[in-house]
């Protein structure tokens, strides 16, 4: 499992030959299609979990979380600090389908202590009825992706995206351009952290290419998902920023 850490930014006319000056090489192009998929009642998002399918394979997107008082949160660094996301990712469908599990579990446990509160009989009715979900689940043979039912999981979003990728090989710093299907054009510039390694050096080295590329602003920069559902699904995209997700 690793980290990935990431910043995002805006391109314009000059970004490309800005990555040139700085000695990027470019790595390819390609293009690829999104699936996003959560429960109706978005379970998992609501929880900044992201579950996608991604040119056949899964991927799933978990938060890390974030340290107390450090470097990383105090003084100059917590400024380039803040501008960058920071998530584990799953590729391995046997752990994306675990982690899926306890995330469930959580909002089944979060939606009882809720319903307790409220109204004791019911939510010991509702616990007596998810304990045979499993065992019906179980004797049914296993389609492919009956797995994805199973949780009540669906599509909620989907695009296209075609992404040029630049490498800095003395850093083990990535950039991708990105223009989404629908009209969003926009940059990233990305660390994987293997499991243990050093966060600081991943944020020092964005932090580096950030300057090196002329990023001035000291603003979060929406990504794919934000600019999606803004058109999509608005009133998703109000509570995923009410609740801090995005
Ligand atoms: C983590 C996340 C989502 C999943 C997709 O993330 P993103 O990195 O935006 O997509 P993409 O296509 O660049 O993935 P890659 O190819 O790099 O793996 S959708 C929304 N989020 C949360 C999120 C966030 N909180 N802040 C920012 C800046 N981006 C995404």
């Amino acid at each position: 499992m690793c980290v990935e850490v990431e910043r995002k930014f805006l391109c314009n006319a000059d970004t490309l030959k800005r990555l040139e000056e700085i000695g990027a090489v470019c790595i390819g192009q390609r293009q690829f299609h999104d699936q996003y998929f959560d429960t109706p009642q978005f379970d998992l998002t609501l929880r900044d979990v992201w579950l996608r399918k991604r040119k056949g394979c899964w991927e799933l997107k978990c938060p890390m979380q974030r340290v107390k008082e450090t470097e990383e949160t105090s003084g100059k660094q917590s400024k380039a600090a803040a501008l960058c996301s920071r998530y584990k990712e799953i590729t391995n469908l046997p752990d994306i389908r675990l982690k899926l599990k306890e995330v469930m579990k959580d909002v089944h446990e979060d939606m009882d202590r809720t319903l307790q509160e409220k109204k004791p009989s019911t939510a010991e009715s509702r616990q007596k009825q998810r304990q045979t979900v499993p065992a019906q689940n179980e004797l049914e043979t296993q389609e492919d992706e009956s797995w994805l039912s199973e949780m009540n999981l669906v599509c909620f979003a989907e695009f296209t995206t075609v992404r040029q990728s630049f490498a800095f090989e003395e850093e083990g710093v990535h950039v991708d351009l990105d223009q989404a299907d629908f009209g969003y054009h926009v940059g990233e510039i990305e660390v994987l952290v293997p499991e243990g390694g050093d966060m600081q050096v991943a944020l020092k080295k964005i932090e580096r290419t950030a300057l090196k590329l002329g990023l001035t602003g000291d603003q979060r920069v929406e990504g794919k998902m934000n600019v999606y559902l803004k058109k999509h699904n608005p009133d998703h995209l109000t509570k995923l920023l009410s609740m801090h997700v995005l």
